[in-house]
């Protein structure tokens, strides 16, 4: 394909740029400039263009050992942002155009030196913000997991078997059988089944649990805040009515990553400033995950204005009970000045991971994409383990067509149907 480069590196002022570039017979391409180093030796340099005499280290992949499968070569230059800029001016004069983001691992994507759950993984990878999402977004690089594997290679098996029904039927003594057919049908459902309720807690890890803490004044959302986003980042004071804005912060605990939202507390107020406060929950109510309704031990019941603002929330409504360090009290307890938040995470955890613990879920398919196709493979294949014994092969061969078709797009070798264009320009340049 026609040559591409991008800076791998920030365009900032730094010790070490690297620009790659990735096309065809790169060697024939760089004649005029360099004659290319052994393969996959970091060799130094001398780069000379317009007056420009630049020293730099120079890696050559040749295809089809390459991030993209292509010709690659890597220019670590010294981290001048002029500098780069001119020398990829210069990669310009000699053919090499700009890449769009993404662009290299689109590449690698129709190479196959990447399948499309790797191609997702890296760009989760690229935006995780918290170390569960580093380490969900990692462990889905890499080879496809191997329920996927062997679903493959059972249905690929099925199809043979009911095609070969319908096209010769019993008269050629290849008759079908459709309770075995039933019975692979639900074990695959069954897999594919615990892989969606595996990947509901992947989502959570890959997304992020969006809480909004709210409750009447000083009953320490501001303190629970803080003590989640491990820094003094709202103002905390004795002082009722001391939050006003909305703070954001984004955390982890109990392995979940969380974007918490701390809010005004919740009363009938003359005060302007703490009114508009108010009115920000309800939105905030409505896009959160989680609506974690903290309730001083000291108080004998929640407070009806909070009870009020929750009313249309109550599956998302946890009631959390604070202050435990001064008063004794029954359901989810802790102290946000203490730091004692156990039966919180034991909560999140229940509410969130159900079954599995976070680890568990690692590796599960966790894009919308990958779920929503997961589930449709269930919905198939309850299809055919329902069929009646007397159909004709027809059905179990068009749905388990149909659920071939899923599987395929699932992993990237049916591309008819994505979005690609979109999923790459999530990229940055350089990838
Ligand atoms: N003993 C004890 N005091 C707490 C706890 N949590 C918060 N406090 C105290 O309660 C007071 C109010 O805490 P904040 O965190 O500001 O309460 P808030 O709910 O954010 O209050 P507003 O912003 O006014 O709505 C402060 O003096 C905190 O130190 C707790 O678990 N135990
Ligand atoms: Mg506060």
């Amino acid at each position: 394909m026609e040559p591409i480069c991008a800076p791998a590196t920030p365009l900032l002022s730094s010790s070490v740029t690297i620009i790659r570039v990735s096309g065809d017979n790169l060697g024939n391409l760089f004649e005029p400039l360099i004659k290319l180093p052994d393969p996959r030796n970091a060799t130094l340099c001398s780069l000379k263009w317009k007056g420009y005499h630049e020293k730099a280290l120079v890696i050559f992949f040749p295809s089809p050992n390459s991030y993209t499968g292509e010709d690659v070569v890597e220019f670590h230059l010294h981290g001048n942002p002029l500098l780069v800029r001119r020398f990829l001016e210069h990669l310009g004069d000699l053919g090499v155009r700009l890449a769009v983001p993404g662009e290299f691992t689109k590449r690698a994507l129709f190479n196959g030196k990447q399948g499309l759950l790797d191609v997702e993984a890296l760009k989760d990878l690229m935006t995780a913000a918290t170390d569960a999402q580093i380490r969900q977004a990692q462990a889905r690089v890499g080879r496809l997991p191997d329920w996927i594997i062997n679903a493959k290679e059972e249905i690929s098996q099925l199809v043979a078997q009911t095609e070969a029904s319908v096209d010769y039927g019993e008269d050629e003594g290849i008759a079908l059988h459709i309770n075995k057919l039933k019975t692979s049908a639900k074990k695959l459902k069954d897999t594919f089944h615990v892989e969606q309720r595996r990947s509901t807690v992947a989502g959570w890890l890959r997304d992020g649990i969006r809480v909004a803490i709210i409750g009447r004044p000083n009953a320490g959302k501001s303190t629970l805040f803080n003590v989640l986003a491990g820094e003094e980042r709202a103002i905390v004071t004795e002082i009722p009515g001391t939050t006003r804005d909305v703070l954001e912060a984004k955390c982890e605990l109990a392995g979940l990553p969380l974007h918490l939202f701390d809010t005004a507390g919740i009363r009938a107020t003359d005060d302007p400033i703490e009114s508009l406060g108010v009115a920000r929950i309800d939105p905030l109510l409505q896009m959160a995950d989680l609506v974690l309704h903290l309730v001083p031990a000291t108080d004998h019941q929640p407070d009806p204005e909070t009870q009020a603002f929750i009313e249309p929330y109550p599956e998302k409504t946890i009631l959390v009970r604070n202050q435990c360090d001064l008063a004794q009290c029954s359901g989810i307890c802790i102290s946000a000045k203490t730091g004692d938040l156990a039966q919180l995470e034991i909560a999140l955890k229940q509410r969130f991971c159900g079954e599995f613990s976070p680890d568990a879920c690692l590796g599960a398919l966790a894009t919308e994409r990958q779920r929503d196709l997961l589930s449709d493979m269930v919905c198939q294949m309850e299809l055919i383990a329902e069929l009646p014994e007397n159909v004709p092969p027809e059905i179990p061969a068009s749905l388990l067509q149909g659920a071939w078709g899923l599987l395929t797009r699932l992993t990237g070798e049916d591309r008819a149907d994505l979005a690609l264009d979109a999923m790459f320009s999530g990229f940055c340049l350089g990838k």
